[in-house]
């Protein structure tokens, strides 16, 4: 039997909405965690596609993410929005806030966008890409778990902590980088956890402290920072302007909060969003030019740029069907039917 099943992007999304509101999640909530989750798939962001949403079932069976969340629109400075969550997932709360943001932005020439009090288990670039489509420059931080030790330390301290970034390109997709500070997501690590394979070298340490390949022992240790100490600079950068700039909790706090339960991580999220058209006026075009030299220089030598292969992975799916590992699609099938998600599955139940 092949090890991956096809799914088209609206069984994918039935599939979701499914699991989402079988789990008691009201609809426009749902449908938020369903787009960022049917996107990740899409692009072949396989840590944050469709098996995160076995980890969303989780984090609402434990009944600490608030179901009914009315995420709350707090205009709180001429440059900064802020959405509390209400403990909620984050992707609901910008969806309900990231209009107002953007209108700051273009009145300001840069907006801070604040969430609070969020829980958050998606990749960021979904929420970056489209503002640099509309010709906005993006930067979104946010902390998660303790799992990450310092540079030179051997205990959990940082989340894995994403940095992602997109810049506005005429008729071309957006530049766009999206990464944990972590030397690799703790979703690939569970990943291979599931799949019984072995990490690279250079990603964890064991409970004692030592080197380990072995993804069960990194779950139980600690993992690393990229870059050694550049990676856990930034890393702590992100837990101070994603947790104390907006009176939010630090992934210690937030690891400290699920108390063994497992859930995602609840915390803030700060997403800072340009205008070159501010910045600039009249001199935008000129300067847009500017940037394209810099990515003509990194393509002309063979290198690729960041999201390269995730937009043509986009292309591949939107074709051909998204591709999911079948032991991830068959678990989502099983929740489907455990939590009896009203319509029948069969759209979603397709032979190998
Ligand atoms: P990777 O280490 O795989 O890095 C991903 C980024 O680097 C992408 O932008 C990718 O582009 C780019 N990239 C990879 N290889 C190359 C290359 N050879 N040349 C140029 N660019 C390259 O990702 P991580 O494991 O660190 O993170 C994966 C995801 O996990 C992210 O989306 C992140 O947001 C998410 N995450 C979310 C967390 C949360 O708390 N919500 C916590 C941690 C991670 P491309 O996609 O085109 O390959
Ligand atoms: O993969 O590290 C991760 C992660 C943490 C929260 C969401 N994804």
């Amino acid at each position: 039997m092949a090890e991956t099943v096809t799914v088209t992007l609206d069984e994918a999304s039935d599939l979701c909405l499914r699991v989402l509101t079988g789990a008691g999640l009201g609809r426009r909530h749902a449908e938020a965690v369903a787009a960022v989750i049917v996107a990740g798939q899409r692009d072949e962001c396989h840590s944050h596609g469709l098996y995160r949403l076995i980890g969303c079932a989780r984090a609402l069976a434990t009944g600490r993410v608030n179901k009914a969340a009315m995420p709350k629109v707090i205009d709180s400075a001429p440059s900064i929005l802020k959405v509390d969550a209400d403990f909620g997932f984050s992707s609901y709360a910008y969806n309900e806030g990231i209009e107002l943001a953007v209108e700051k932005a273009r009145s300001q020439g840069l907006a801070a966008f604040v969430i609070n009090n969020c829980y958050h288990f998606s990749a960021l670039w979904p929420e970056v890409e489209p503002l640099a489509e509309r010709g906005f420059a993006a930067l979104a931080l946010t902390p998660s778990h303790s799992w990450v030790a310092p540079a030179g330390g051997t205990k959990p301290v940082f989340g894995t902590n994403p940095i992602a970034f997109a810049w506005p390109r005429v008729d071309n997709h957006p530049f766009v980088f999206d990464f944990a500070t972590s030397a690799t997501a703790r979703g690939e690590i569970e990943l291979h956890r599931r799949a019984g394979k072995s990490l690279v070298p250079g990603l964890a340490l064991d409970r004692n402290g030592q080197p380990t390949v072995d993804p069960a022992e990194a779950l139980r240790g600690a993992m690393l920072t990229f870059g050694g100490h550049k990676g856990s600079a930034l890393s702590t950068m992100v837990e101070l302007l994603a947790g104390p700039l907006i009176n939010d909790l630090i992934s210690l706090e937030s690891k400290a909060l699920d108390d063994g339960l497992d859930a995602t991580p609840c915390h803030g999220e700060l997403i800072l969003i340009f205008d070159p058209r501010v910045f600039l006026g009249e001199a935008l075009g000129k300067n847009l030019a500017r940037a394209e030299l810099l990515f003509d220089a990194i393509i002309g030598q063979d290198a690729r740029l960041p999201s390269q292969r995730r937009y043509q992975a986009r292309l591949n799916s939107l074709h051909a069907g998204m591709s999911v590992q079948r032991s991830v699609y068959e678990e989502l099938i099983a929740l489907v039917k455990t939590l009896g998600a009203s319509r029948n599955v069969c759209a979603c139940e397709r032979p190998a």
